[in-house]
């Protein structure tokens, strides 16, 4: 698949590689690659699983690669013109994150920021409040930041609900815009019955503020996020707009997890391969 100028994208992705349990780099790569676009990928650890849902996983912490992969790359003139991150492992790695940012980047290259630390009400186990802290100046040098709500109340240091209402949501996007150069794609509002909505924020022009709909799919599985998160960076990356990418990212989500529902030994992602031969009938 190619963007509007025919040309072939290429992304660098920064996150976890959980070798079992599909999330972060095992759900980018696939599902960003099957937009056409070279995919490649620093992993910022190693776990044998991710830490939701499995106890005794390992962690190998890659922070102290991540400066002499950049300096390899340096060398090789490697640029991208597209930087998403997610699941980091350590907060060093987020000011060596930057620094690959600043030179690795194209000039008019773009950030995606997600800020994958925390879920219904909670932080992952690696994480915490100064961690959250850090990761909103990482969130400061994203084009486009994908927080779900419960990032976004660590990131806006504000009491999490498991509901928030419209004018609720729209003030958390509102606030958010501070944490971002241009777009707030905020995951997770729940405020209409049997839909799940995205709210699409652009600070340049508050007033084109759109809450995107899909229908909702009452079931809670891991990955989810990553899932939304890599459609929507591979669908603004072949040239979609911010709302577009975010009803595409959000029915190829629920795509995944109607094809999970029903069984009981898959709780720890989402069947998003079945959902790659229809991506073309989502765009
Ligand atoms: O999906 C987010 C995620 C990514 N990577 C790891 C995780 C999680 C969420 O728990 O544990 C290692």
């Amino acid at each position: 698949m190619l963007n509007e100028k025919n040309e072939t994208k290429k992304i660098l992705t920064i996150q976890d590689i959980s070798c079992y349990g599909q999330c972060s780099i095992t759900v980018a790569l696939p599902i960003i690659s099957a937009f056409g676009i070279e995919t490649a990928v620093l992993p910022s650890a190693v776990l044998s699983t991710h830490t939701s849902g499995f106890s005794g996983y390992t962690c190998r912490d890659l922070t102290e690669d991540l400066p002499a992969i950049r300096e390899h790359w340096e060398k090789e003139r490697i640029y991208f013109d597209a930087i998403y991150t997610g699941y980091i492992g350590s907060m060093k790695q987020l000011d060596y994150i930057k620094e690959i940012i600043d030179s690795r980047l194209k000039p008019e290259g773009l950030v995606f920021v997600d800020p994958a630390m925390a879920d219904n009400g909670e932080f992952y186990p690696a994480f915490n409040q100064e961690f959250a802290d850090k990761m909103g100046e990482l969130c400061k040098v994203g084009d486009y930041i994908l927080p779900n709500t419960t990032e976004a109340c660590y990131l806006l240091h504000k009491t999490w609900k498991p509901n928030f209402s419209k004018e609720e949501m729209l003030d958390i996007a509102n606030e958010l815009s501070d944490f971002t150069k241009r777009y707030v794609i905020l995951k997770g509002d729940t405020h209409k019955e049997n839909k799940l909505g995205t709210i699409v924020l652009d600070k340049n022009n508050p007033s084109s503020t759109k809450i995107v709909y899909n229908d909702k799919i009452d079931y809670i599985s891991h990955g989810t996020g990553d899932v939304f998160a890599s459609a929507f960076v591979g669908s603004s990356m072949i040239g979609k707009s911010p709302s577009k990418s975010a009803e595409i990212a959000g029915e190829f989500t629920k795509k995944a997890i109607e094809e999970t529902v029903g069984d009981p030994n898959h709780k720890y992602g989402v069947k998003f391969e079945k959902v790659i031969p229809k991506l073309y009938d989502l765009l």
